[in-house]
């Protein structure tokens, strides 16, 4: 059964958003709300899943032996429904299970959360949200389809990427991103991030993505979907290069953290807007 509850948002939170996943004080478009572009980073439309309470935790129920303490964000698909997206709004979000599926000692969990605009009913974000979660047994189950972009493995191209740019996760970021809304301690309180078994807090994997999503947004414009897979972990303080192979409106991407050639997000596309008109 779905879960509900709202979130309410206006031009702090988009600013605040785009301010934590990179934009600086001349990116006028995304700090200034009387700016004539101004507008919000499309990953944005996640937020709502930190920001409606414990029903996000619903999928906790499938589960045996879960502690948040070994959960890990492991793959993100949202999709757009609703251009331009809102700069102010309230959203109420349903929260229902897509799949369980057990990997030896761990199990994957995928979570699906569709927003809509209390005023008009209208549906403004679809996500689905996949978990890792290390020791915690799960029954495989399905509850319903997903999407072929949802899906995608989105390998990358043996070509060249057409783009490449470095963007620097500050020390400080994790501290900034987690007033978006996801207070999870991994991300802040060292003896947490030891009981995780990491050696210090590790970067939220949606400012990751964010952080992409603001470098790729840059260059080819907002986007209505996008699929992405976290295959490693990033320290704040670290540097993230975005490589990007665009075929028509699919842009593939992946993100490596430069200090440790290491690959962060991978599996990864964004569909760009294709109908310009629509912003
Ligand atoms: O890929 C490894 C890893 O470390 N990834 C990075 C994870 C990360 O940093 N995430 C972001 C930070 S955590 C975070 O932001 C949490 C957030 O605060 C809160 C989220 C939500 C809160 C609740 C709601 C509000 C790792 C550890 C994930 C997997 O590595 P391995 O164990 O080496 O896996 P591997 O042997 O390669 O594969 C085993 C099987 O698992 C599948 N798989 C691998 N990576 C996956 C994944 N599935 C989903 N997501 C991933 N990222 C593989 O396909 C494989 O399956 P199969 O055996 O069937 O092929």
């Amino acid at each position: 059964e779905a879960d509900a509850d709202i979130y309410t948002y206006s031009d702090k939170e988009v600013i605040l958003y785009n301010i934590a996943v990179g934009a600086k004080s001349n990116d006028l478009k995304y700090v200034y709300e009387t700016d004539s572009d101004f507008q919000v980073i499309s990953s944005f439309g996640h937020l709502p899943l930190f920001n409606s309470g414990r029903k996000a935790y619903s999928f906790v129920k499938y589960l045996k032996d879960f502690n948040p303490m070994f959960l890990l964000h492991g793959e993100h698909y949202l999709k757009v429904n609703k251009f331009p997206i809102p700069l102010e709004g309230e959203l109420k979000s349903e929260f229902s299970p897509i799949s369980i599926i057990p990997k030896g000692n761990n199990t994957v969990v995928v979570q699906g959360m569709k927003s809509y605009d209390v005023k008009t009913n209208e549906l403004v974000f679809t996500n689905e949200a996949t978990y890792f979660i290390r020791n915690c047994k799960g029954e495989s189950q399905k509850f319903a389809e997903r999407s072929s972009f949802a899906t995608n493995p989105f390998n990358v191209p043996s070509s060249k990427p057409e783009f490449v740019h470095d963007v620097k996760v500050d020390e400080s970021q994790a501290s900034l991103y987690r007033l978006t809304g996801d207070r999870n301690p991994l991300h802040i309180d060292p003896q947490f991030a030891k009981g995780a078994k990491f050696d210090r807090p590790i970067l939220h994997g949606m400012c990751s993505l964010g952080m992409s999503a603001k470098v790729l947004q840059d260059k080819f414009g907002p986007f209505e979907e996008m699929k992405i897979r976290f295959t490693g972990v990033v320290f704040p303080g670290e540097t993230l290069r975005v490589s990007a192979w665009k075929q028509g409106d699919v842009v593939i991407f992946q993100s490596h953290v430069v200090e440790r050639n290491a690959l962060a997000i991978n599996n990864a596309a964004i569909k760009v807007l294709s109908n310009k008109a629509k912003i």
